[in-house]
């Protein structure tokens, strides 16, 4: 199979972390955001959204969206289980990791989509059209994202993982979104969030991490 990834960012790197954790591995064909190769011809026929990450299985089925193609590597290859092993757990690591989705992920790409010069008429992900930047959304972006460390240090207060005591899909978005918001939008963990402190450290040890 091949994975359509981009290094410069989360959404694919959460795929590839996911992988690391498995042990698997797949070709992989990088496509440049900031150059809008995702936006050629030779990957809409791809994926007509324009998006990554994109995955190819050897039969030529498309899988698009980060947690469809998490779930088909999780199916494929159950161990370690990333995404729960029981009724309990899954509904709650599902839960955790929307929230990382929708409370981190979205603020830092609003804050790094509508501040990024290359990105002013590009205020939408992938094959959108042309859409202005709103400089305002980042500024709400920003403010969600510290926001969201708050909540998160609360969270993690006694608690060794995003859902509880092991390591799952929730601790990988949430580790993507924070790294991009602390390079790409400039948001960094603040200094007082010592348990989001703690748990970054320990998750980016991880040698899935380097993924
Ligand atoms: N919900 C989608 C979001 C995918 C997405 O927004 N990917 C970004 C990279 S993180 C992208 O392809 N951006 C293309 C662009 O900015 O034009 C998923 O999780 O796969």
């Amino acid at each position: 199979m091949k994975l359509y990834d981009s290094t410069m960012a989360p959404n694919p790197r959460r795929v590839r972390v996911f992988m690391a954790e498995k042990g698997v591995d797949c070709e992989n064909i990088q496509v440049d955001i900031i150059k809008g190769e995702n936006l050629d011809e030779s990957f809409l026929s791809i994926n007509p959204r324009g998006l990554l990450p994109t995955l190819v299985l050897d039969d030529g089925t498309v899988i698009d969206e980060t947690v469809a193609i998490c779930r088909y590597i999780e199916e494929t290859h159950p161990e370690p289980p990333l995404l729960g092993s029981d009724a309990i757990s899954k509904a709650h690591i599902e839960a955790r990791q929307r929230h990382m989705e929708f409370d981190g992920l979205l603020a830092a790409a609003d804050a790094f989509r509508n501040s990024f010069p290359g990105f002013s008429s590009r205020g939408l992900a992938g094959n959108a059209g042309s859409v202005d930047a709103i400089p305002a959304l980042a500024e709400r972006g920003k403010n969600a994202m510290l926001r969201f460390y708050e909540s998160l240090d609360t969270a993690l207060n006694g608690s060794a993982f995003i859902a509880g005591e092991t390591f799952s899909i929730a601790d990988i978005t949430a580790l993507c979104t924070i790294d991009f918001a602390a390079g790409a939008a400039r948001v960094p963990i603040p200094d007082h969030c010592s348990n989001v402190q703690r748990w970054h450290a320990e998750v980016s040890a991880r040698p899935s991490a380097e993924a």
